[in-house]
């Protein structure tokens, strides 16, 4: 049996697959740290009306624990937590678990991480996997006078259930994914919704059945068709990779095409139509899937706001036209700080390099999961890794299967440390940034996806290339330490 000893950070998502394939190969000294009370990561965090995972369920779906349940297409937020709790309980990872403990402090001493939490626990380990999330830390608006509004206001990951909606007259600032699937589910029971649009946003259609009982049960019964499903979903989703990677591709056009009519058939009003039309190609921000926003704008008492806020006062969002738009709740869906992988963790690797220094412009790693002068760090979901539009989970499965041959190489006793070299980063990097001019992300638009130099911060190929490079570690790309 091997003999490493592991920290994974985080409990969501690629912590639960991370800890059950640690255990899955044999090794038995793995701690998951979680600064939260329950796992779920991300599906624990965002409680806000309409959450939902616009990946189909059956591909957002652990591979090894294919769920014949799944409500809809599109199940909703509250059926993915129960989901990864679940699976978090039946794989043994909640044992695994240091729940209300934050790891803080990572320091790498002789040769093994030195692991220090926010209760002043520690830790010391030979390999850490970082698991810590993307879309983890919310991004405040910076607009003056916030803190002086005297309603309710709140980011969508921080939801506050306490606050009443039915008849209220609810600000929404952002048109993200989030900010279209609230106004979906709560223009309904809202006494009317104010929408505040800096950017319009290309609205994919895309409706989202449930699973009949008799489907369900046929699943159930088959677990083969499951598999199956599972296997066309994610054949699709490839080959939509392919298509985003090339700008100019037929695919793109055909997508294009149906964003197109699909504003220009949904919205009656052409005044309300041409406010909805973004100046930008479809796909270069992260596509927006809704079968119903259209809908939802279109409500007698939902507004699109298109004038520039100019600032927020008690009553409600102060417009650049002078308009005050008086408001009860203003909710702040904003997005993240997508670059702050790992932080706030002070991170302390070879020679006393920090991470804080390694990545001061911004955060890059080797094949998005190791970092040079960081042995036994990897990363799940890291920076610059495949994001765009697919089953995270997916990538977080190759991802961690080839972090296991790392350390089946460094459980092996040929040496005890793996970091890429500076010099693989660098060839990657370079390859990296040459690619992603290529890319639909790079056709002009602001989006997450791009970096503070405006290069979309993600993998730029093919997911199928993604699959080639994670089956077999190129031990050469890596310092290797006896
Ligand atoms: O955040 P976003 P999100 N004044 O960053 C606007 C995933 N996700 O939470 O476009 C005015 O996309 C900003 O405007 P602009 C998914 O990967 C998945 O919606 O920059 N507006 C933008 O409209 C998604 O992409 C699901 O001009 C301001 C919005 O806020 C990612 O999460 C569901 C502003 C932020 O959009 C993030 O989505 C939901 C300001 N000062 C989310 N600051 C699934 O279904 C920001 N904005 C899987």
């Amino acid at each position: 049996m091997p003999s490493l000893r592991f920290a994974v950070i985080g409990a969501g998502m690629a912590g639960i697959l991370s800890a059950v394939k640690l255990a899955e190969a044999g090794y038995d000294g793995v701690t998951v740290y979680e600064k939260a009370d329950r796992p779920g990561g991300t599906w624990r965090e965002n409680t806000y009306p309409g959450l939902a995972c616009d990946v189909p369920s059956h591909l957002y779906s652990y591979s090894f624990a294919l769920n014949p349940g799944w409500s809809h297409l599109f199940s909703p937020g509250p059926e993915i937590q129960s989901y990864l709790e679940d699976v978090a309980r039946r794989y043994g990872v909640e044992e695994m678990v240091r729940y209300g403990d934050e790891v803080v402090g990572l320091t790498w001493t002789d040769g093994r991480w030195q692991l220090e939490t926010a209760s002043g626990h520690r830790d010391e380990v030979d390999v850490v996997i970082a698991a810590t999330g993307v879309l983890h830390h919310p991004k405040m608006p910076v607009i003056d006078g916030l803190e002086s509004f005297a309603g309710r206001a709140f980011h969508s990951a921080r939801w506050d259930h306490s606050t009443e909606l039915e008849g209220a007259r609810v600000g929404i600032i952002g048109t993200g994914s989030t900010a279209v699937q609230i106004t979906s589910a709560i223009v309904d029971r809202v006494g009317s919704l104010s929408l505040f649009q800096r950017t319009a946003q290309w609205i994919a259609p895309a409706e989202n059945p449930p699973y009949p009982e008799e489907v369900r049960s046929g699943f159930r019964a088959d677990p083969a068709s499951l598999e199956e499903l599972h296997r066309t979903l994610s054949s699709l989703f490839e080959g939509f990779s392919a298509s985003v990677v090339n700008a100019e591709s037929a695919q793109m056009a055909t997508l294009a095409e149906a964003c197109r009519v699909n504003l220009e058939t949904s919205v009656v009003d052409p005044e309300l139509r041409a406010r909805l039309r973004p100046d930008y190609r479809a796909g270069c921000k992260r596509l927006v899937i809704s079968p119903d926003f259209y809908r939802a704008i279109q409500h007698p008492h939902a507004e699109l706001v298109t004038e520039a806020i100019d600032r927020i006062e008690p009553g409600g969002v102060r417009t650049a036209d002078g308009r005050l738009h008086e408001l009860d709740v203003l909710v702040l869906a904003t997005g993240f700080h997508v670059d702050a992988f790992l932080r706030p963790i002070e991170v302390s690797g070879r020679d006393g390099r920090t991470l804080a220094q390694a990545w001061a412009a911004r955060p890059e790693a080797y094949l998005a999961l190791s970092v040079p002068d960081f042995p036994n760090l990897f990363l799940v979901n890291g920076p610059n890794g495949p994001v765009g539009n697919f089953s995270l989970i997916e990538v977080a499965e190759l991802q961690v299967g080839y972090i296991l041959k790392l350390a089946a190489w460094l459980a092996g006793g040929t040496g005890r440390q793996l970091s890429a070299s500076h010099p693989a980063l660098e060839a990657f990097e370079a390859d990296r940034v040459a690619a992603a001019a290529n890319t639909v992300w790079a056709t002009g638009c602001r989006s997450w996806y791009l970096d503070d130099r405006g290069i979309p911060a993600v993998w730029p190929w093919t997911f199928t290339r993604f699959r080639q490079v994670m089956a077999e570690p190129d031990l050469d790309a890596y310092d290797r330490v006896g």
